[in-house]
């Protein structure tokens, strides 16, 4: 088999360059080892950035997401017991998030593809890549017990963090910056109506917790655990105590509580590959880097990595020209570090960190109290929080 972009993993990455490389009028195969039915069930992101939803809009995906997408002005900040409102659209000329699940924007961008006539090979196993640095590479794999060869101009691993292509490169080639918090979160999915119109990121000395959604019947919930937290010891009563205990307002305010559907532990990490390219593969989303998802980006990074990546290879088709994709790694890399401090910053200021004392406990309050009051401090995590320009 032949195609120009061999692309390996059916999540937002790869799923978003095999639409936007259509396009532009070049043709790839996705690979994927996972059932459609699995990705498209999935429980992961729910919020998009401004950049993320106008992307979808531009090029026809987000017809639903404009229906049923839940469009939010603002964000809130609970601390001492009380609710602090940033107003993300008056700070940044209009720009807001938008709350819609992972497993949607999923559905939507494989239903477009399989219209389209897109080929996206579900359930593939042992798959390998090959002769990346040479101007033809080739992807390997099995399907139904019988195997296949893909040559490509191009491969695009998309294949998440444990995916196989990043392991592919050659030792020394790649540079790893990592951090690893000392704390995850547990979540969980509640048949809940939402009883605040906007997400809640709560700061208190038994923990972080956070409010958010996925409709207006479904409640999606967090609370800082321990990365080994075993979730026997969480029946759901005692995990609606704990994120009541945590969120409850002085005024009243507290989520309401409802039958759960989903219960899970996410670790939480920092991570970045330097370069994000090795001869002819090219690396993008979590394949290359992952984020805490204390600042609620990594899917965003997911489609901006292969939104400059479909531009590169645009271009390449066009002219000839390999300017683009040289500067395809440093090019993601610049946005990603805004986004990784970012990330880290928001997780440092709301965690409880093991050891913590009375020091660090009032200088996060400070810093709290100095983001939702200062115009500067609320603007510049807005102008962060709904996402930085593209270019
Ligand atoms: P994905 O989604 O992991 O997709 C990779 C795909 O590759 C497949 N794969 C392979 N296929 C073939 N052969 C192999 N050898 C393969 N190995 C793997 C996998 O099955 C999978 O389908 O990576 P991608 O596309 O880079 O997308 C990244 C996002 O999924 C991720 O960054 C976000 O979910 C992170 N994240 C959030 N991001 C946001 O932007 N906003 C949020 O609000 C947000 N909240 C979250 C999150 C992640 C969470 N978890 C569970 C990690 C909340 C949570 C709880
Ligand atoms: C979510 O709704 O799943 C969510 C929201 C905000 C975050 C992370 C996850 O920062």
């Amino acid at each position: 088999m032949r195609t120009q972009v061999g692309i390996v993993g059916a999540g937002p990455a790869g799923l978003m360059l095999s639409h936007l490389l259509h396009l532009a009028g070049i043709e790839s195969i996705v690979l994927e080892c996972r059932s459609r039915q699995y990705i498209e069930d999935r429980v992961r992101a729910g919020v998009l950035e401004q950049g993320t939803v106008d992307l979808m809009i531009e090029t026809g995906v987000g017809q639903r997401l404009q229906r049923e997408g839940l469009r939010h002005d603002g964000v809130w900040f609970s601390f001492g017991g009380r609710r602090h409102r940033i107003h993300l659209a008056e700070l940044t000329g209009g720009r807001a998030i938008t709350v819609y699940a992972q497993q949607e924007v999923v559905k939507d961008l494989v239903q477009s593809r399989v219209e389209a006539g897109g080929q996206i090979v579900f359930e593939v196993d042992d798959l390998s890549v090959h002769d990346l640095d040479s101007p033809l590479p080739k992807i390997r794999y099995a399907k139904d017990g019988v195997r296949h060869e893909i040559v490509c101009d191009f491969i695009a691993g998309c294949d998440g963090f444990h995916g196989f292509c990043r392991p592919s490169v050659p030792e020394g080639v790649i540079q790893v910056y990592e951090r690893v918090y000392p704390f995850a979160w547990l979540g969980i999915l509640a048949e809940a109506a939402p009883t605040s119109e906007e997400l809640i990121y709560t700061y208190t000395e038994r923990g972080f917790a956070l409010f958010s959604m996925r409709s207006p019947q479904i409640t999606r919930l967090y609370l800082q655990c321990t990365p080994d937290e075993n979730l026997t010891e969480w029946p759901d009563d005692r995990v609606w105590e704990e994120l009541c205990r945590r969120m409850r307002t002085q005024d009243g305010w507290a989520p309401a509580v409802g039958p759960v559907i989903q219960k899970g532990v996410t670790g939480m990490r920092s991570f970045v590959i330097e370069p994000m390219q090795f001869g002819r593969l090219f690396l993008a989303g979590d394949a290359a880097h992952i984020v805490p998802p204390t600042g609620a980006k990594g899917l965003n990074l997911a489609i901006s990595d292969v939104r400059v990546l479909s531009q590169a290879l645009e271009v390449f088709y066009k002219s000839g020209r390999t300017d683009l994709l040289d500067q395809y790694s440093a090019k993601c890399l610049r946005r990603i570090w805004k986004v990784q401090r970012f990330s880290w910053w928001m997780t440092s200021m709301l965690h409880l960190f093991p050891g913590a004392d009375g020091f660090d406990h009032r200088r996060q309050l400070a810093e709290l109290d100095y983001i939702t009051s200062s115009r500067a401090g609320m603007t510049s995590l807005a102008e962060n929080y709904v996402g930085l320009p593209l270019d």
